[in-house]
């Protein structure tokens, strides 16, 4: 009795240290200086104050490369690692290339969370937090092409890097989408703007010198390369002759979307994105994940409880935040992000 007494305790005040302790937690975007993961930033750090409140401090760090560059993103997590975090959020901006740096960081004791896109190794991190499921992303941006210029549409896709596995993920999409309910569409060419605008313009006016008038829309399925698209598109005098449309944030494109380049566009909330990538890296951190009938969940603060799914999509161990949002003209003023 008296052993088991002291078990007890003893395991009380195990959970409660583990739970009262501080926990490092570093967040790493794909780049920093992007309206889009400036958002996500913000989600985070209201997902920090909320659990500070609750006693459960969160030591946070937002740190990568200004703009997208692979070589960066790998080096600033080797020194991150050194500081001995406990847990990592990382949007990797090439899926093969981080793979060996985020297997390195578990195998030194960290959680990782993958968040926005993942990495291509699955033992690299324990969970993925995607935005919206491949598919809907595809067939939203389908969806929006049809819809502006019809079933037979010839599409151009300026992409990010040829690694990124979200656009990746995105584009195979699309076409799956496209050869089930489009068959008569064509996606003419895909060029890839690294998620840096010079290149992403440059792309966009290749292009439009390469295909017009034998082309009906673009479709940019990055934040860096829809305003770009919108751009090049403007400047050629082609607005209403080539559709615009893609994934980005309201602020990345509002002016583009008030001149009537882009009609439509989609993504998902960025900041409840990182605000549930930093409920799920916590909760790994302080092996607060519940399992109940060999399914396991995270507490996802005011978003709710999310599973983590044992395969979505061909991928191990991935929560899904939720389906996209639309954006035009008529609801773009109510978001500022
Ligand atoms: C860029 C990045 C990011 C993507 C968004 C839509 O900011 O490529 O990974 O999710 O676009």
């Amino acid at each position: 009795m008296f052993k088991r007494v002291l078990f007890l305790t003893f395991l009380f005040f195990s959970i409660l240290a583990l739970a009262i302790d501080p926990v490092k937690i570093f967040m790493v975007p794909k780049f920093t200086g992007a309206p889009y993961f400036v958002a996500t930033e913000k989600g985070a750090r209201v997902a920090v104050n909320e659990l500070k409140s609750l006693g459960l401090v969160v030591d946070f760090f937002y740190t990568g490369p200004s703009v997208a560059n692979t070589e960066e993103q790998i080096r600033i997590i080797s020194s991150l690692i050194e500081q001995k975090p406990d847990a990592l959020i990382v949007s990797p901006n090439d899926a093969e290339a981080l793979s060996s740096i985020l297997k390195k960081a578990r195998q030194n004791g960290i959680k990782v969370v993958t968040y926005d896109a993942d990495v291509a190794d699955p033992e690299a991190r324990d969970v993925f937090v995607n935005q919206a499921t491949f598919m809907s992303v595809g067939e939203t941006l389908v969806e929006l092409v049809a819809e502006g210029v019809g079933p037979e549409a010839r599409i151009a896709i300026i992409s990010a890097d040829p690694n990124a596995r979200n656009q990746n993920a995105w584009i195979d999409a699309m076409k799956k989408y496209i050869q089930e309910k489009y068959p008569k569409m064509k996606i003419l060419t895909i060029k890839y703007g690294y998620d840096r605008p010079a290149e992403s313009l440059q792309a966009a006016q290749d292009i439009i010198n390469a295909y017009y008038p034998n082309i009906d829309a673009i479709v940019a399925p990055t934040s860096v390369a829809l305003p770009m698209a919108a751009e090049a598109v403007l400047k050629a005098g082609l607005k209403g002759k080539i559709f615009v449309t893609g994934l980005a944030t309201p602020n990345d494109v509002r002016r583009y979307v008030k001149e009537g380049v882009i009609k439509k566009f989609a993504l998902w909330s960025p900041k409840d994105l990182g605000y549930l990538a930093l409920y799920v890296a916590n909760a790994l951190a302080r092996n607060m994940v519940f399992e109940i009938d060999g399914e396991r969940f995270v507490a996802g603060g005011k978003l709710g409880l999310y599973k983590i799914q044992k395969e979505v999509e061909g991928s191990k161990n991935v929560i899904v935040l939720g389906p996209p949002l639309i954006f035009d003209i008529n609801n773009i003023d109510q978001f500022d992000f």
